[in-house]
Order: structure tokens, then sequence, then C-alpha cells
């Protein structure tokens, strides 16, 4: 399994050229990848915090605009006209693109982290993002990926992402100090083998159903064909063989690994199976924050033998390689994805090998780090919220007498009428910098939805019912899927964090499974700065 290529900041500067092309496969299957000038393709940018970045984008995605010329679209949105303000049209079509860096407390404005407006059409001069790593950014791993509405879901199944990491880890949690470091990125893509048997050696299934959106729908067993394959590191391990990338390691060896789920619908849930048995992880952060850093007496590693991660959510772990002579299997468990979900079965992902030769991945962390400094603010955990909302998830027929018509999404304010997203409309929610809100999130719906917010993270603090009040932070997070047989619907309870002066400007939240996020299920946010109602307009 080939590394994704490390690209460094050099004395507190990153400079990046990254095209964007697109291809069709021989099934027609639309196919994408970031390359820079000198072939290196979705490479991981590495940077500290305080460092800058320029990093120019270009459009290249003109080939597939001819490819499909004349096919039908499936959408409407409107094309920009030839010369358009990137800042501004929001126009935003197949060939259009942008980048959201996931994770991120950078400013919504344009060249920087801004989705709403910011579009690059083919043809376009290269256009150039240039942000300060926030000084405050916790080590970890966030992405970047493309970010155009009604067209997001089909550019990152398509390969459209890369891991973006802010150094320093080993400053929090100095178990990781010295370990040698793994990225994995695992991404979907449409079936390769659509129409094979399942293997043989799987249980006898129901046949493949599939829903009103063309996904094949979950059979809550465990097998049979799932809706998206997976790829790791590019290197695909399609159904129904499920034939294994593969890695090798030193035995017993100790490494970093650190996952990034950059599926555009499918969850994975993780294990490693040396010789059929399950090994602890020890996870030393989730979504690029160390799980640690509301608490300095809380433990630097959380203990696991399986471990959940939701589509656009990372995690990273410590694993002690296999001893020789021992088989290791890094598998991804089914997922219930619920009634109204797709099917995420049981699958190989990676097999894991012990050889005295193995070469040392490319990467290692610093053998030493001073101490991360504790940030200015308090921890958002002990803070007090200046207000409660709710929002629900839910779903509908987009026509009601049709049981066959495609689904609309929808993410709603309690108390409002549920609509697709409109990024035309005034923000659905209006805060002030500085506030600190409590969001309960709950899904009306039968299936996961998957809650993600720009430019900000959250602290967990009830997740089912169950307090968890968690000593970390998420950018993204699951909420369970209601059924007919529940007297309520389930819901998330979540810490939401507006006092960093980065959060100031009009950005989003969304489900992150980005067939939802395409088919409505968004919202957009304004937050205004303290002191003026007037400052931020142009934001
Ligand atoms: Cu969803």
């Amino acid at each position: 399994m080939p590394e994704p290529a490390d690209l460094r900041s050099v004395g507190g500067k990153l400079e990046v050229d990254l095209t964007i092309h697109g291809y069709r496969s021989a099934t027609g299957e639309a196919r994408y990848c970031y390359r820079t000038p000198n072939g290196q393709e979705a490479p991981t940018l590495r940077v500290r915090p305080g460092d800058r970045v320029v990093l120019r984008l270009t459009n290249d995605l003109a080939p597939l605009e001819r490819a499909a010329a004349g096919a039908a679209m499936s959408h409407t949105h409107a094309s920009a006209p030839p010369g358009s303000d990137p800042c501004r049209s929001g126009a935003m079509t197949a060939t259009s693109t942008n980048l959201h860096f996931h994770g991120m407390t950078m400013p919504p404005v344009c060249h920087q982290d801004e989705v709403i407006k910011t579009s690059i059409q083919p043809g376009d001069a290269p256009f150039e993002y240039r942000f300060v790593v926030p000084r405050n950014e916790p080590p970890g791993l966030y992405w970047y990926h493309p970010h155009i509405h009604g067209f997001s879901s089909k550019q990152v199944t398509g390969g459209a992402s890369g891991a973006l990491i802010v150094e320093g880890l080993e400053r929090a949690i100095p178990e990781v100090a010295g370990l040698p470091e793994r990225v994995l990125v695992l991404r979907d893509l449409n079936l390769l083998n659509p129409g094979a048997p399942p293997s043989t050696a799987e249980p006898v299934v129901p046949k493949p159903i599939l829903d009103p959106d063309g996904d094949i729908a979950n059979n809550n067993t465990g097998y049979g064909t799932p809706a998206r394959d997976l790829s790791v590191n590019f290197v695909p391990v399609p159904y129904p063989d499920y034939t294994p990338a593969r890695i090798t390691l030193k035995p017993n060896e100790r490494q970093l690994w650190r996952i990034l789920n950059a599926a555009a619908i499918t969850y994975v849930h993780l294990t490693l199976l040396y010789d059929k048995v399950p090994q602890n992880l020890a996870v030393v952060a989730i979504d690029g924050v160390p799980v640690n850093i509301g608490d300095s007496n809380a433990p630097r590693t959380k203990t696991v033998d399986h471990l959940v991660i939701p589509p656009g959510s990372r995690a990273e772990f410590i694993v002690e390689g296999p001893p020789a002579g021992t088989h290791g299997l890094l598998i991804t468990r089914m997922v219930n994805t619920g009634p109204d979900g797709e099917n995420d079965p049981n699958r190989a992902l990676v097999s894991v090998e012990a050889a005295a030769d193995a070469p040392e991945p490319r990467s290692r962390l610093p053998a030493h780090g001073a101490p991360l400094p504790r940030t200015r603010l308090p921890w958002i955990g002990d803070e007090t919220p200046t207000r409660v909302r709710k929002l629900f998830f839910s779903e509908r027929r987009s026509d009601p007498s049709s049981p066959q018509s495609p689904t609309l999404f929808f993410l709603t304010p309690e108390g409002e009428t549920p609509a697709v997203f409109d990024p035309a409309a005034p923000p659905t929610i209006v805060v002030h910098q500085g506030d600190v809100e409590d969001w309960i999130i709950e899904n009306r719906s039968l299936e996961l939805h998957d809650f993600h917010i720009h430019q900000l993270h959250f602290q967990l603090r009830e997740w089912y019912g169950y307090q968890v009040n968690e000593p970390f932070l998420r950018d993204t997070v699951s909420v369970p899927f209601f059924d007919n047989l529940m007297t309520a619907y389930p819901s998330v309870r979540v810490r939401m964090d507006f006092r960093d002066p980065n959060t100031v400007g009009t950005f989003v939240y969304h489900c992150h499974l980005l067939e939802h996020e395409d088919g409505g299920m968004m919202g957009t946010i304004r937050v205004l700065a303290r002191s003026s109602g007037d400052a931020d307009e142009h934001r």
C-alpha cells in the first residue's frame, strides 16, 4: 500500500500547486484527483500552527465536461458566465470546484475556507488559497476536499480528497513521540463489480434491493453487496472478494496510524485482528484533537478494540505490529445504518504482516516536543451555554404519492418547516462571536446521519441519552437513526464553541453523508462580530 506524498512547510511557509484532474473510467465513472506539477497525487499537507499556506488550485475538469456533453445533468444549478468572479459567483456545476479545509478554525472568507459562494470554473486562472494555520489549532489529522453544493458527493466519491496534518501531536501525547507514522486515507467508490454474486464464503443473504436513490439498501446482516466499494490510499478493495491492501511492519513495531474516513457515504467500523483476535488500539486523537485536550488529568490514550469512524471523521491510534509469523488483518465490521440506510457489510481492508526487513514508513514523529501551551480560553465543557437549540434531521419522498421518487433531505431548527438547503437564503441561525450554545440534534429519519459544522469543533455532551461529557472535541458526530418501535427520536447533545474570532462570518453545517448534503441536508449560520453588527457584512 503506497503512502501519500508529504508536502512540508519550510521556514513557516507551505507553497503548493494543485490541479484537480478528471476523467472517465472505462465504465463511465467520473474519477478525480489532485496532482502537483511533478505528479504527486493527493499529497498530505504538513503544517505547524502559525504557518502561512499558499495553495494555488487549478481546475482541469473541462475534459469531463466534454465527456458529459449532451448527457442530462442531474442538477439544474446555473453555470458561471465566462470571467465571473470565483469569490462571488456561487455557480456550482459538475465541473466547478473549490476547497474546504475540514476541521480547521479558519475564517469563512474567500481565499481561506469559504464554500457557499467560492466556485472555480475550468479555464479560470489558478485560484489562490492563502491562510495562516491558527496558532491554537490542535495538532492532528485534518483534510481537504471539494464542497460544491449538489456535486460534493460525485467529486469526493471520484477520489477528490487529501490529508492535512497539523504537526505537534507528540507535544500533547508524549506516548507518540518518536513513533513511525502512517497516513491511511479510506475512500469509497462506485462498485467495480456491481453484478457479481457474493463470495461463496459468505452466508446466503437477501438479494440486494435498491433504495429510491439508487443505493443498495441496508440488509442488516453484515453480508451481501455493499452500497460502495472502499479503497485504502487509492488501492481498491472491491466486492466480492475484498482482496486487501497490504502493510508490512517490523515484528511488534509500534506505529501511529492516522486514519481519515474520506468516504462520501460509507461508515467504517475498524477492528485489527491478529490470528482472528481483536487487538487493542490506543486512540490518541479524534477529529484532529488530542483525546486529553480538555483535561490534563484525562488518560492520554483511550484503549478500544473496535472503532466507528463516520464519513469525514478521523481517528489516530497507536498499534503494535504483529509478532513474526502472525497474520494480521484490518477489517471494517458491519454498520447498521438503519432501515432506510445503505448496506455497509463486514469486509477486509488491509493485510498486516510482520517482516524483520519491513521498510520504515516515510515519516516519524519528533522524539521530543515542548508541551503544548494551554489555550487562553476556559475549557468549553466548563462554560455555561448562552442558549439551547434543537435541530432535527428528516427526509421525505419528493413525490409523496410515489414510494420510488427520490428523497429530499432536511436539517431544520425546531419550530421551522423543513426545506432543502438554499445557498441564496438568509442564514437560518445567527449567533454572536463569544457565544457558547448547546445544540440537541435529533434524528427523525430511519437512517444514520452524520452532523458536521465548518470552522469549529464541539464537545459531545450526550449521545443517544447517555452522558458522555468528553474531555476532547469533535467536528463530526453520528446521530443514531429512529425506528418505528421507539417512543422518542434519538439525539445527541453538543456544546458549540463560537468564542474564536476566526468563526466570525457565514458558513454551513450539514450531514457529512455527502448524498444527503447534496440533497439539501444543510443550513447556514452567521456568527456576528461582537463589537459591531455591520463590520462583518463582507463575510
Ligand atoms: Cu445524512
